[in-house]
Order: C-alpha cells, then sequence, then structure tokens
C-alpha cells in the first residue's frame, strides 16, 4: 500500500509547513518549538535503531506526562516500531504482565517509577533494554541505558519507515472484566481519523488552540486532547507531570491559558469542590471549551461549571478500542446529562439481543462503525469475535436514543465499572480482598455517591468466627488500598451473611446492584 506513518501527520507535517518556530509543548518553564519537537523524535527513533529496533517491535512505556513521552512515542512510530504507553499507576505484577503479555523489546521509563519495579526484573521474560528517563540528564542506574545520554549522540534527521496505513503504529491497555487487561492495536491511520472526525468537527480545533489534559497521556482519552489533538493542527499542547488534583489543574488553567480543557467528571467535581470550600477565584477565561468523558457528567456539574466560569463542558463518549470520543454534545448544542449525538464519521446503532435496531427511548446495546476502530486485541481470538463483528465494535454500555437524536447512557453490559472515568474490574478488587486472611468471599459493585458518580462497593463475607464491626472494615478498605492502584480500592465496605449467586455458583453482581437502588 501507499506509504504513511503517522510521525509525517503530527510531527514532521507542522515543520514542513512553515511552524517550526511555534511552540509545540509547554512544560513547566520549557517552550519547545515544532523544530526541536521533530528534532527530539527522530533522535529518539535513531537511538531506538542504534540499539536494534526495527519495524514491528514492542516497546513499553510508562511514563509521566513530560516531553519524552511524546519523543518516545513518535520516535518509535517513526522507525516503524510500536509503543504501548502503559498507566503509572500500577503495581509492579501488572507491568510484569503487561511487558511479558506484549512481548516487548524495550522499556522507557521514568526514574521514579522503575525504582520499584527493578526488583522483580527477572520475570520480564521477553524484555532487553531498559532505558530509563532521568529528571537529571547525568543521573544514571546500573544495568539500564540512560535516555538522555543516548539522545544526546543521536543524529536529528530521521527519515520514517516504510510503514502504510494499516500497520501497527500503537498499542493500549484497556481492563477487562474478567481480569487480564488486554492489548489494543492500533493502526497507523487511527489517530488521523480521531482527528479529523472529533477534534476538528466536534472541538474545532485550529492551530490558536492550545490544549491542556487532565487525563494522562497513556489513557485513550488523554493521547488525543493532550497530544495528537493539538500536534494535528499545529496547536500547542501543555503537559503535567503532578497528579492532576483540582489547585494543580487551577495553576496549569492560569499559568498556560489553555483554550481547550480536558477532565473527567470526578475532577470537574472536586474543582467545583475546592472553589466553593475555598472561595478562591480563578481566571480560566482563556478557556473556550471544556470536554468530558469517561463516565456520564452528572447534569449538576455541567450547570454549576457554567455558572462559576461561564464555559461549557461538552460531555460525550469514546473507548479505548474506537480509540476517542464517537459520540458527543456540540457546542452551542448540550444536553446536559446526556452524551449528545453521533460524532460526523461514525455510525451508531442501539440493537436488541438478536441485533435488531431498536427505536428512540428503547434501551440496548451501543455499537458503532468508524475508521478508528482498533484492529482488535492481541492474542485474544475469542474476544476479538465478540467485540470487533465486521465493521461494528460493541461497546458494552446499554444506551437509548431520544427522538431528537442525543443518547442517553444506561449501564454497562457487563459488570465493569468506571471510577474517575478509568475502568475497573469488580474481580480484580474481589480477588484482592480475598487475599485478606479474615475474607471468605467478596462482591463488587459500582456504587452512586451523592453526585451520581461510580465508586467501588464490596460486599464481603468474613470466615466463620470473624466478628464483624466497623474497624474490620476499615482494616479490608486499607488493605484493599495498600494492595491495588489507588483508584480501584472499595470506598464502601458492607459485610454480610451471604452473597447472591445463581445454581452454579456465579455470583450475581447484578442483585446486588439492585439492592443498592432501593
Ligand atoms: O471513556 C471515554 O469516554 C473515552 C473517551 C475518549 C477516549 C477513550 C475513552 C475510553
Amino acid at each position: 500500500g501507499r506509504l504513511y506513518n503517522a510521525a509525517g501527520v503530527f510531527i514532521d507535517h507542522n515543520v514542513q509547513g512553515g511552524l517550526g518556530e511555534k511552540t509545540a509543548i509547554y512544560y513547566r518553564d520549557e517552550q519547545i518549538s515544532y523544530r526541536e519537537l521533530q528534532e527530539k523524535v527522530n533522535q529518539t527513533g535513531n537511538m531506538l535503531r542504534r540499539l536494534g529496533y526495527r519495524i514491528e517491535d514492542r516497546l513499553v512505556m510508562i511514563c509521566h506526562d513530560t516531553p519524552e513521552f511524546i519523543y518516545t512515542f513518535f520516535g518509535a512510530i517513526k522507525i516503524g516500531a510500536v509503543p504501548i504507553p502503559v498507566n503509572t499507576m500500577m503495581q509492579p505484577s501488572d507491568y510484569e504482565y503487561f511487558l511479558n503479555n506484549s512481548r516487548a523489546k524495550g522499556l522507557v521509563i521514568h526514574e521514579d517509577l522503575w525504582e520499584r519495579l527493578q526488583l522483580i526484573r527477572e520475570r520480564f521474560a521477553f524484555l532487553q533494554d531498559v532505558i530509563v528517563i532521568h529528571e537529571n540528564a547525568n543521573s544514571s542506574v546500573e544495568g539500564t541505558l540512560s535516555f538522555h545520554r543516548l539522545l544526546a549522540c543521536a543524529d536529528r534527521e530521521l527519515a520514517a519507515a516504510p510503514t502504510n496505513k494499516d500497520d501497527a503504529a500503537f498499542w493500549l491497555f484497556s481492563s477487562g472484566s474478567t481480569g487480564d487487561p488486554k492489548g489494543i492495536i492500533h493502526l497507523q491511520h487511527d489517530m488521523e481519523y480521531a482527528l479529523n472526525t472529533y477534534a476538528r468537527q466536534v472541538l474545532e480545533i485550529n492551530e490558536n488552540d492550545r490544549c491542556l489534559s487532565a487525563s494522562k497521556l497513556y489513557f485513550a482519552y488523554g493521547l488525543g486532547g493532550g497530544m495528537y489533538f493539538p500536534l494535528g493542527v499545529g496547536a500547542s499542547t501543555v503537559l503535567v507531570k503532578e497528579r492532576p488534583a483540582p489547585e494543580v489543574m487551577f495553576q496549569a488553567i492560569e499559568t498556560y491559558k489553555p483554550t481547550i480543557f480536558f477532565g473527567v467528571p470526578t475532577l470537574y467535581g472536586a474543582m467545583i469542590d475546592y472553589v466553593e470550600k475555598t472561595c478562591r477565584r480563578f481566571d480560566v477565561s482563556s478557556l473556550r471549551v471544556c470536554v468530558s468523558a469517561g463516565e456520564a457528567l452528572p447534569p449538576s456539574f455541567y450547570y454549576k461549571w457554567k455558572q462559576l466560569f461561564g464555559v461549557d463542558i461538552l460531555d460525550g463518549i469514546g473507548s479505548t478500542e474506537a480509540l476517542h470520543i464517537f459520540i458527543s454534545n456540540r457546542i452551542g448544542d448540550v444536553k446536559p446529562g446526556s452524551s449528545g449525538k453521533e460524532v460526523p464519521g461514525y455510525e451508531v446503532k442501539i440493537i436488541d439481543g438478536q441485533g435488531n435496531e431498536l427505536p428512540p427511548n428503547e434501551v440496548g446495546d451501543l455499537i458503532i462503525r468508524g475508521d478508528s476502530i482498533a484492529h482488535g486485541y492481541w492474542n485474544l481470538h475469542e474476544q476479538n469475535k465478540q467485540k470487533f463483528v465486521g465493521e461494528w465494535l460493541y461497546i458494552g454500555d446499554k444506551y437509548y436514543r431520544d427522538e431528537e437524536g442525543y443518547y442517553w447512557y444506561c449501564g454497562r453490559s457487563d459488570d465493569m465499572l468506571k471510577v474517575g472515568g478509568i475502568w475497573v474490574s469488580p474481580i480484580e478488587v474481589e480477588n484482592c480482598l480475598l487475599r485478606h486472611d479474615d475474607v471468605l468471599e467478596a462482591a463488587v459493585v459500582g456504587m452512586e455517591n451523592e453526585n451520581g458518580l461510580v465508586v467501588p462497593k464490596a460486599f464481603v463475607v468474613l470466615k466463620d468466627g470473624v466478628p464483624r464491626s466497623a474497624e474490620k472494615e476499615e482494616e479490608l478498605k486499607q488493605f484493599a488500598k495498600q494492595h491495588l492502584a489507588h483508584y480501584k480500592y472499595p470506598r464502601i465496605i458492607e459485610l454480610i451473611d451471604e452473597l447472591p449467586k445463581t445454581a452454579t455458583g456465579k455470583i450475581q453482581r447484578f442483585k446486588l446492584r439492585q439492592l443498592l437502588k432501593q
């Protein structure tokens, strides 16, 4: 096929188009121009080539949101290698899974994150190189390579590998309801498709924009908002390495004056709360639009935000398999509480159990079609058959469409829950609780808090003879907090006599969810 490499579209194109001197990235007190970005991407690609990386070789990235993330991501893509950015908040055993499942040859990792991982290095069966990004370019760690040192001696010129639009470009991992995360293979053309549909036609993104994403780059949502949307139109991105706490975000907005802000409902809620509690005022007048995804935005957040800051939040729904948002509210056309209407370039259907399309106001399964949909899952033949059916992607959400064409979220088709916009598998949380000596059985479901946002709640049956108490609940909560990525731990624990089960012994989580609604 015709040659196509995503680094050409998102990096080289800007320099060729005369934007070489324009700032591509704002990071702390650095301003990185498109020319510098191109040079750094080229140097990273050359460094990887020199280490022996070739087309289709995979590289896991455990990186914070710093410029090196972008250099590595596009440097790898430019030589045809396949970067796999993963969540920086996981446990060592999760990384063991990502590295071994992907059979990655290389790992690019920030120094502080490598400290915890190096103890289990011998468990990474296929890994050859660990390339560490040090805060101080002169530091080094035994048995690893230094990103900055290698980069310093790499050439600044690099021609893209002869990839075509249907070559694998990058993977993202998404957590599965049955435990193990799934490697999602995205192709070279997928990012440009999301750019040309959602970003250009819904956000109306252009060269004058400056994007700030609270959602990290290793999430599909943050990867677009914080990286390839702005780069795709010669705009700028603001990177923030820190966790997206309300003060951090307000400070970033006041300092860098972004025009588009990408957040998740939990963060919007926390930012509103912060303003109300502290009575502090922030200048967010640079923002022309805010975006929310990850889970449904409570209408109260939409109204409060608009009242406080005078700017709309556009709620939308995307998925990692689809790469970005395919149903969204529009600038000047928001129905609070709904996910909005289909994004141009995507077709959406709501179907019943037999695959028949349903009329307005009837709840069914959401399926979509559009050219940013992933190639498929890595090495998961059965799950591919369920999820990618012909041209259609089965999202796994229950939805209905109203008479005016707005889509309304009604819950997950399976038992997965989204906490702060991130998928959490109930089984993983349950398995963690089951490791506690006093726990006999556990079942986890999503429970709405007072703002209508989902938090994990665990129903726990204790072993015979273990007394129930508030202290025991607290102990279990702390136990889960210690052993899981923090966002996953159950915020509420209820100790009960027994769990509802099917005749074959399967836990009926839907019954527990019904219990919560009574
Ligand atoms: O969760 C979402 O709605 C989402 C949005 C954009 C990209 C990826 C995802 C999962």
